[in-house]
C-alpha cells in the first residue's frame, strides 16, 4: 500500500475527493476522525492511503492554517474581494470591514472592482482615487477583469487556495464562472464537476487555477468582527499600524492619546480620513458589542 499527500477538493456524503499530483482520488475518511471529533474540510492537506482494490482512505489531516467562510474552506491563503462600483453602491466602510476581517484572519486580499462599465465616469473617477490609497497601503487593486485574469495565475503560488468574498450582487459568481471556464480549458478540467447536480445544497469545491486552487464558493456576504479584541483592532488597519511606530505611547489606540502619529497623519491627509473613521466606528461597535443592522439578518 502506498501513501500520498494531497488536497481535499470536494467533500460529499462522507467521500472526499483528493487532488494528488493533478489527479483526483476518491477517498473515505477513517473512523479515527470521528472518534477525535475531527472533520476533514475542503482545502485540508491530507495523507491518503492508496489501495490497489480501489479503497482509498484518508488517514491523516495535516495541521490546518485557518478555516474561513460558510461552508468552511481550510488553508485559505488569499481572498479575492469583489466590490462593486454600483448595484450595490461602492462603500468604503464596507471595504474596510472586509479588509479588517481578513487582516484579523491573517489572509491577504486582492481587490477587484466590478461594474465599472455601468458606472458614471465622474463616480468611477472618485472610486478610483479612493482605491489608489488602498493600492498604496499594499492591497493590489484590479478593475479590468481581463487584466485580473492575466495576472491572477501568476499571483497564485503552488497549492495555494484562494477564495472569493464580497457582498451579495457584487459579481462574485460572474467572475468565478469566467475564471472557472478558462481554467477548465487550460487544464483539461480535473474532475471537480464530479459531484455537481446531485445535491441541491451547494457544496464548496476547489478548482485548479494556475498552480493552486480557487474555492468555488458563493463567498460570504456577512462579516463578523465581534470576536476581534478591541485593543487588537488597530493591528488590522495596516496603514494605522505602520504609523503607530511613531506614536508617543506604545499601546496607543489612536483615540485621545497625546502625541498620536495616526491622528497627525490623518490631519495631514496622509492617512485617509475614511480609514480612521472606519477604525473608530468598528472599534466602538466592538466595545459596545453592538451589531450593525445588516449583520442581524
Ligand atoms: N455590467 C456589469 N454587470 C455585472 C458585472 N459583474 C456582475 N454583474 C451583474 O450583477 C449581477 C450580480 O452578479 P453575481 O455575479 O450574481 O453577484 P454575486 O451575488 O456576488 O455572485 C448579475 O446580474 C451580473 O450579471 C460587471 O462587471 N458589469
Ligand atoms: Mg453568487
Ligand atoms: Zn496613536
Amino acid at each position: 500500500m502506498k501513501k500520498a499527500e494531497g488536497t481535499i477538493i470536494s467533500a460529499i456524503s462522507g467521500y472526499y475527493d483528493v487532488e494528488i499530483d493533478n489527479k483526483v482520488v476518491r477517498t473515505r475518511a477513517r473512523g479515527v476522525f470521528r472518534d477525535r471529533k475531527q472533520k476533514p474540510l475542503v482545502g485540508d492537506r491530507v495523507v491518503v492511503q492508496l489501495d490497489d482494490q480501489g479503497m482509498n482512505y484518508l488517514i491523516e489531516i495535516l495541521p490546518r492554517i485557518n478555516e474561513i467562510g460558510r461552508p468552511a474552506v481550510a488553508n485559505v491563503s488569499r481572498v479575492l474581494l469583489v466590490i462593486s462600483a454600483v448595484e450595490p453602491d461602492f462603500s468604503l466602510e464596507l471595504l474596510d470591514r472586509y479588509l479588517t476581517f481578513f487582516a484579523w484572519k491573517n489572509v491577504g486580499v486582492v481587490i477587484y472592482l466590478s461594474k465599472s462599465d455601468i458606472t458614471s465616469s465622474g463616480r468611477l473617477k472618485d472610486i478610483q482615487t479612493e482605491l489608489e490609497y488602498y493600492q498604496r497601503i499594499g492591497y493590489p487593486v484590479f478593475e479590468d477583469a481581463e487584466k485580473l485574469e492575466n495576472e491572477l495565475p501568476k499571483m497564485i503560488d503552488k497549492d495555494q487556495i484562494w477564495t472569493l468574498a464580497g457582498q451579495s450582487g457584487a459579481g462574485k459568481s460572474t467572475l468565478l464562472n469566467k475564471l472557472e471556464s478558462e481554467a477548465k480549458q487550460a487544464t483539461g478540467a480535473i474532475s471537480t464537476a464530479l459531484n455537481r447536480g446531485k445535491h441541491t445544497t451547494r457544496q464548496v469545491t476547489l478548482f485548479k487555477y494556475g498552480s493552486g486552487f480557487i474555492a468555488d464558493t458563493p463567498g460570504f456576504s456577512a462579516i463578523d468582527l465581534f470576536k476581534i479584541k478591541v485593543d487588537d483592532l488597530r493591528n488590522y488597519f495596516y496603514d494605522l499600524k505602520e504609523a503607530s511606530a511613531n506614536c508617543r505611547f506604545r499601546g496607543c489606540q489612536h483615540i485621545k492619546e497625546p502625541g498620536c502619529e495616526v491622528k497627525k497623519l490623518v490631519e495631514e491627509g496622509k492617512i485617509a480620513r475614511s480609514r480612521y473613521e472606519s477604525y473608530l466606528k468598528i472599534r466602538q461597535e466592538i466595545s459596545d458589542n453592538r451589531m450593525p443592522e445588516y449583520l442581524k439578518k
